[in-house]
């Protein structure tokens, strides 16, 4: 029993429940998952303190699998539903789960304007090039000439660039990470939920039954050879011109997160006033 007021630290494994997870053996999301219960831990964070919000998708069972407060909900509308829990709550850690199919491309519109809002959230999006739960789609990622049974021959489309379009968007912190790391992923996910306002981490997490070949991202990635900046126009520069494998944080810059107005916006109780019959 702990000694009455002593301060109680949880360890990564109090983050994760009993729910075993159901992805495939080797699939990056289980390192994506242990990382986000260790930032958690290195933030001595409580439980009933972080809300783990997300979409639909392989990735998007992550809530399932912590012990925070959970909202596993509609696919690609993650975001609006984080964002309505921090504006109503704004005492929580809010942290949001997606995939790139769930994210970019159904979810497209709400991640613009998430940068754009900057309100204090941690967005996470597990990026594995393609639809992994509804068996192997082309997502907005996927590269162009990738062939698959559904694709063949690709797309012909050209990739999304999350990273340049968070920029653009108004993002003020813009991070990529590679779930074969998780070490790095857990201190990008604990610098992204200091910092104030919309951040952004990008984890690269291979689907290994519907893109083997993403085995191979382990030999890819590196650390990004520059620090990060806070001046968007270099940042641009480099965000265009990298080939997606560099690790790190690539952009920090100092816009003020959205807060809540000065008393003449409504408490979420009177707003509820105002629906009663
Ligand atoms: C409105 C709606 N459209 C389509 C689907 C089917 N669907 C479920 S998950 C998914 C794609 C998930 O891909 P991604 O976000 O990349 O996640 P992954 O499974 O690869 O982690 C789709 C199209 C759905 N559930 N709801
Ligand atoms: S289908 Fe792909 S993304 Fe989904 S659990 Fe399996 S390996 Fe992971």
């Amino acid at each position: 029993m702990n000694a009455p007021g002593a301060v109680v630290t949880f360890a990564a494994k109090d983050f994760k429940s009993a729910t075993k997870p159901v992805w495939c053996p080797g699939c990056g999301d289980y390192s994506v998952l242990a990382a986000i219960t260790k930032a958690l831990a290195m933030l001595a964070l409580r439980p009933e303190n972080v809300a783990l919000v997300s979409g639909i998708g392989c990735s998007s069972r992550i809530p399932a699998y912590t012990t925070c407060y959970g909202f596993h909900g509609v696919h690609g509308r993650a975001l609006p539903v984080a964002t309505g829990l921090k504006a109503a709550r704004p005492d929580l850690t809010v942290l949001v789960a997606s995939g790139d199919g769930d994210g970019y491309s159904i979810g497209g519109n709400h991640f613009l304007h998430a940068c754009r809002r900057n309100i204090d959230l941690t967005y996470i999006v597990m990026d594995n090039h393609v639809y992994g739960m509804t068996k192997g789609q082309p997502s907005p990622t996927t590269e162009p000439d990738w062939s698959s049974k559904l694709a063949p021959g690709g797309t012909g489309l050209r990739e999304f660039h999350p990273l340049v379009i968070a920029l653009a968007s108004g993002a003020n912190f813009i991070a990529r990470a590679f779930s074969g790391d998780p070490n790095g992923v857990a201190a990008l996910i604990a610098e992204a939920v200091r910092h104030p306002g919309f951040s952004f981490v990008e984890v690269l997490s291979p689907c290994v039954t519907f893109r083997p070949e993403q085995r191979g991202w382990k030999d890819a990635v590196r650390p990004a050879p520059v620090e990060p900046t806070d001046d968007p126009a270099r940042a641009a520069r480099r965000l265009m011109t990298d080939d997606g494998f560099n690790i790190g944080l690539l952009y920090k810059g100092s816009r003020a997160p959205y807060r809540q107005g000065d008393g003449s916006a409504q408490r979420v109780e009177d707003l509820e006033c105002q629906f009663q019959l």
